[in-house]
């Protein structure tokens, strides 16, 4: 029998599960694994930055903060058509998952949100889900995004409650949570996780496992990131995030929150084929397919094609219910 999905975990039992023998803990993953999803079905989602750069947060990983020097293209919100000629693309090219991120603190009721609720219904429209990620939102504009159509909303704790103050200042973990909450009460899915790699404890990471699955629904989609370090951000020597680091927070996110997709997010140009099958098997089933993250790079379309065929993986139906047996 499955186990069952719990919201009541605590620090020391998610400390036990993270610090299991590597191999013992990968092999308790894919058993869950195996009892809540199709264990050789992997979702394909598609990124697609609708605004690029400028942003006024201090977020120290991110490419697209105004004040660090990173060359990134500053671009304003995209026209309508341009979206969704990238959004028919994507789907064509096997995407069942649409997510349109934008570098913005917090969405304002303006026309450019006005512009984003027409993407929202017209890549609906093409039969994908339709993610968004725009900073905070008031419960308000999540119920504008949610009458849009809107699928899913991503919003990542990004690390510890602890750690966050030395990763962002702009903004504090309360807020980050009271978006998710206006999210939640909107009806739309939630998607939120974190990073590995920005110089935070095997403390931190448990204690945002703990904060992830001890939420009262625990989020439908669970992006994992290896750091991406972009030279002009404050964490640009961050050293190579270790594969067994992220090996261990995907299987463990897997065994804490069994129904929830567990994505292998950014940082996959750095890892092998082989870094890549450890962590599926570890539990993550779903990943960006496309050349390009928001704006750094991502392995190609062909490439995880032929991945997907090595290992025997197909890509996940859109809208389709996670089993629970
Ligand atoms: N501005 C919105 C926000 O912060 O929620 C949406 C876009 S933001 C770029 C989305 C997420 O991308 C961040 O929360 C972070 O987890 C991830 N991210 C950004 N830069 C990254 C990097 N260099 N490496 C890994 N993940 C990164
Ligand atoms: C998430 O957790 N990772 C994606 C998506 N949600 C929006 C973004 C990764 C961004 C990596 C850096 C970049 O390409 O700018
Ligand atoms: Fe802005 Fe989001 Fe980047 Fe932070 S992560 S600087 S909020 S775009």
């Amino acid at each position: 029998m499955a186990s069952l999905i719990r919201n009541d975990w605590t620090l020391n039992e998610i400390k036990d599960i993270y610090n299991t023998p590597l191999l013992e803990l990968v092999y308790r993953a894919a058993t869950v694994h195996r009892e809540y999803q199709e264990s050789n079905e992997v979702q394909v989602c598609t990124l697609l930055s609708v605004k690029t750069g400028g942003c006024s947060e201090d977020c120290a990983y991110c490419p697209q903060a105004a004040r660090y020097h990173t060359g990134v293209n500053v671009h304003a919100l995209m026209q309508t058509d341009e979206v969704i000629s990238y959004a028919r693309k994507a789907a064509e090219a096997g995407s069942t998952r649409f997510c349109m991120g934008a570098a913005w603190r917090e969405v304002r009721d303006n026309r450019d949100f006005d512009r984003v609720i027409e993407f929202v219904k017209e890549v609906n429209k093409l039969g994908m889900e339709v993610c968004c990620t725009l900073g905070m939102l008031t419960e308000n504009q999540a119920q504008r995004l949610a009458d849009a159509g809107l699928y899913a909303y991503n919003h990542n704790l990004d690390t510890s409650d602890e750690y966050y103050s030395e990763i962002i200042t702009t903004r504090t973990y309360d807020d980050r949570l009271k978006t998710l909450d206006n999210v939640r009460k909107a009806g739309v899915s939630v998607c939120c996780g974190g990073i590995v790699g920005l110089g935070e404890t095997h403390e931190d990471r448990i204690k945002m496992l703990h904060t992830l699955s001890t939420m009262a629904e625990h989020p439908e989609s669970v992006p994992v990131n290896a750091l991406v370090a972009v030279k002009g951000t404050p964490l640009e020597n961050q050293g190579k995030v270790n594969i067994w680091d992220m090996v261990r927070m995907i299987a463990t996110a897997r065994i804490l929150m069994p129904g929830a997709m567990v994505r292998l997010s950014a940082g996959r140009t750095e890892m092998s084929l082989s870094d890549q099958a450890l962590c599926f098997m570890a539990g993550a089933n779903s990943i960006f397919a496309g050349d390009k993250l928001l704006t750094t790079p991502n392995p190609s379309f062909d490439d995880d094609h032929s991945m997907f065929e090595l290992f025997g993986l197909k890509p996940r139906a859109a809208f389709k219910e996670t089993m629970h047996v």
